[in-house]
């Protein structure tokens, strides 16, 4: 596969950019090598600047669940731009967008928008502090929420203990209000929330997660979470920036029965436009700026055209037969076929999958939480990135990152997917 165009331009872009991109995990430093710059994305695929193409499962992080380029959504965009770009002032078709999503999440009432899953998750944060009047935030180890200070938090030395930085530039005045524990982990937050009566403001989390590669609640983890949350007036806030829409329609929130008092949404309401949301009952949400007091704000918060794409992304879902019983079922034949080939040339493999997200990961152990993903064999994704990658597959590029299928992909594209991962196990055993 020819890289040069990619390669020559990756150099000149580190020049200006930290690291050569404007998000960390673009540089491929998990897998090695120097990443493809993308020329333009139509359907399932990728095209990058040397004229390769590529299937492709990572979807703009989730966004792209309709495909990339939908033909609707484009026609919808060019109308919306010959109205303006953006107005800084109230338009009709936020209410539109905003009774779409409330209308799929049974108990979210009120919504604001924003502009990043970073945004919503940091103005979640803030809220359930302001409305509980408690300052400790519980999290779980290899759940990412944004790179906000209060969420940018590992745990500490031992269990329970206040949270360590995860990253410089963090006082520890800030992370020491938050706590992550291990995920699935009932005991811990048992503990946690006994050790810190009274002071637990809110447990943010990922319901099924994408960050640490594809994981799971144990059976009944959710209601227990639920339940304690309840018990100590802690809110419970589900972060579905990567499953709102994607998973289900209502999210993993629906699909378990389980209540939020908050939820963050991202990615798919944008329909791959800047566009992220916290939605929640009234009578929290009520607290922010300018119908309370708890501030926040943003000059692009609400744009017509993230509106427009985001509002027919849903409207192009809504439209679609049975959209993730097909979004399943393609995750379905396509890690069958991968468990099929590991398991021939003896390659451990894990494999799950919920609505469009999937995952899989090269260790004999079920992953249930952060600490199992020492059992991965990250040389050996390593390996089928880059294969893959050669041969005309993009996945995200690293192994704790969930993948994501779209309506636009075809059965060519996986019966294609699956000789490639059969051809790379065969690489990978001679
Ligand atoms: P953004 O600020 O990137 O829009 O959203 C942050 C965020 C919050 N919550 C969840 C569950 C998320 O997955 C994310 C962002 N996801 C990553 C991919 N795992 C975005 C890709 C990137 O950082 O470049």
């Amino acid at each position: 596969m020819d890289c040069t165009k990619s390669t020559e331009l990756f150099k000149k872009a580190c020049e200006i950019l930290p690291g050569g991109v404007n998000s960390p995990v673009r540089a491929f430093n998990a897998v090695g090598g120097s990443p493809v710059i993308i020329e333009r994305a139509k359907g399932s695929r990728l095209f990058d600047v040397d004229g390769n193409s590529y299937i492709d499962y990572m979807g703009s992080w989730g966004t792209a669940l309709v495909g990339h380029a939908h033909r609707n959504v484009i026609d919808t965009l060019k109308e919306t731009l010959e109205n303006g770009l953006s107005f800084g002032a109230t338009h009709a078709k936020e209410f539109d967008l905003a009774e779409e999503i409330l209308a799929a999440f049974p108990g979210m009432e009120s919504i604001r928008f924003v502009s990043s899953g970073t945004e919503a998750c940091m103005t979640a944060v803030r809220l359930a502090r302001a409305y509980t009047k408690k300052d400790l935030i519980i999290k779980f180890d290899g759940h990412y929420h944004g790179h906000s200070d209060s969420l940018l938090v590992k745990a500490g030395s031992g269990l329970a203990t206040l949270g360590i930085p995860a990253s410089p530039g963090i006082p520890e005045a800030v992370s020491k209000y938050t706590i992550s524990i291990s995920f699935n982990d009932i005991k811990a937050l048992e503990d946690v929330f006994a050790r810190y009566k009274g002071q637990v403001a809110a447990v943010i989390f990922e319901p099924i997660v994408g960050n640490a590669g594809f994981i799971r609640p144990d059976v009944g983890f959710l209601n227990s979470l639920r339940d304690l949350c309840t018990e100590n007036g802690s809110l419970l806030i589900f972060d579905e920036v990567m499953t709102g829409f994607r998973v289900a329609w209502g999210g993993v929130q629906t699909l378990y029965n389980i209540k939020a008092d908050l939820s963050t949404l991202g990615k798919v309401i944008g329909g791959g436009m800047p566009l992220a949301a916290l939605a929640g009952r009234r009578e929290i949400m009520n607290h922010l700026a300018p119908a309370g007091n708890v501030y926040q704000a943003g000059t692009l918060s609400g744009n017509p055209v993230a509106v427009a794409a985001g509002l027919k992304t849903l409207q192009i879902l809504k439209s679609e037969e049975k959209p993730y019983e097909r979004l399943a079922n393609n995750c379905e034949w396509l890690l069958r076929s991968f468990s099929d080939s590991a398991c021939r040339y003896g390659i451990p493999l894990q494999v799950d999958f919920e609505g469009g997200m999937f995952g899989f990961s090269f260790s004999s152990k079920k992953i249930r939480n952060f600490s199992d993903t020492e059992n991965i064999d990250f040389e050996c994704f390593n390996f089928f990135f880059r294969k893959f990658l050669e041969l005309g597959v993009y996945l995200p590029p690293s192994s704790y990152e969930a993948c994501f299928m779209s309506l636009a992909h075809t059965k060519e594209d996986l019966e294609k997917t699956g000789e490639i991962f059969e051809k790379i196990c065969k690489l990978r055993v001679s």
